[in-house]
């Protein structure tokens, strides 16, 4: 399918897969851009050269376009940022923060960016910044959130900017995909059903709890401290929002989630680890290849999208 997006990004299918922390690492990334969509690196709190490393073993592993996810709220951002401009690679996101200080290398580099947003100021400010798109990602979503739904969020950022947006939260497969076209996205970006695909590095026991996820199982932490997080419900989500009511400050309710994504992802820790996922994960039922996910979903939107 052809749109702006996939025309920007020089890819088959508008599908972009989210810049999860810990989980979308090369593999992941790689084939996700080999099955016809965007495959992107995480950059989270990884150190440049990391990045650097996780680059180069996606090229090793594909021709095709890929980009990275800059989250703004690492400490390393502006050493990751040029090593991406550096690395030139086709496309950078952003998130948790407003990417202007980095806007200007970037666009030297050639660099497609487009930065996730939360609100129609923030695409606005984007747009006027120079970005090439924007992902508008409503609460639905796994991780660090803002309040929009996306279903009142994109058509609103699509009404306010000339530049294609990308919807995110919530959607996982042709159905969610035809509805986010409908609201005036040119793409969408995925997390959750990404996490569980064959490719995926992520631990069996996270992925068998998304995977059993119903409807209602993720929270949301942190809404006290001005960090919500969505999460799947568990020892540590209880205890965090027990905490949280009864006051307890930033620093040891920090503590409690210090590294827990990662036990999570890498040590299966699905007790006290932290198991960032979007609400779509209740519809998330099987574990396929990207190349599975991405043909199913884009068989069932063209169905729909054809219908007369
Ligand atoms: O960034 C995300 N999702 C994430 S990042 C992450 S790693 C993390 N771990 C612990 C604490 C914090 C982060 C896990 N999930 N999504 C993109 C996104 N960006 N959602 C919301 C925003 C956002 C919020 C505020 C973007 C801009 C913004 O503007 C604030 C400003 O500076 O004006």
């Amino acid at each position: 399918m052809k749109t702006e997006i996939t025309e920007l990004l020089g890819i088959e299918e508008p599908i972009i897969q989210g810049g999860m922390a810990w989980v979308a690492e090369y593999h992941l990334a790689a084939a996700v851009s080999e099955a016809g969509g965007f495959g992107i690196i995480g950059a989270a709190s990884a150190p440049p050269e990391v990045v650097r490393e996780q680059i180069h073993k996606v090229r090793e592993l594909t021709d095709k376009p890929f980009g990275v996810n800059v989250m703004l709220m690492s400490p390393s951002a502006p050493e990751v940022a040029k090593v991406v401009a550096e690395e030139k690679v086709k496309a950078v996101t952003t998130g948790a923060g407003n990417p202007a200080a980095y806007m200007e290398i970037w666009k030297e580099a050639g660099i497609r960016v487009i930065p996730v947003v939360a609100s129609v100021a923030m695409a606005r400010m984007m747009e006027k910044a120079g970005a090439d798109a924007v992902v508008a990602e409503g609460t639905e979503s796994g991780g660090h959130i803002g309040s929009a739904t996306t279903m009142t969020l994109v058509p609103q950022v699509a009404d306010a900017v000339k530049i294609p947006v990308i919807a995110a939260g919530g959607i996982g497969d042709g159905r969610g995909f035809a509805a986010a076209l409908m609201l005036g996205a040119k793409a969408v970006q995925m997390g959750t059903r990404f996490i569980v695909a064959k490719e995926s590095i992520v631990h069996a026991n996270y992925k068998e709890r998304v995977i059993k996820a119903k409807d209602i199982d993720s929270e949301v932490t942190g809404r006290s401290t001005g960090h919500p997080i969505r999460v799947l419900r568990n020892k540590m989500t209880r205890e965090y929002l027990r905490m949280e009511a009864e006051g307890v400050g930033l620093e040891e309710l920090e503590m409690l989630t210090l590294g827990s994504l990662r036990k999570a992802v890498m040590e299966g820790d699905v007790v006290n680890g932290s198991l960032m996922a979007g609400q779509i994960a209740g519809m998330v039922k099987k574990e396929q290849t990207c190349r599975e996910i991405i043909e199913e979903i884009m068989a069932e939107a063209e169905k729909l999208l054809c219908q007369k």
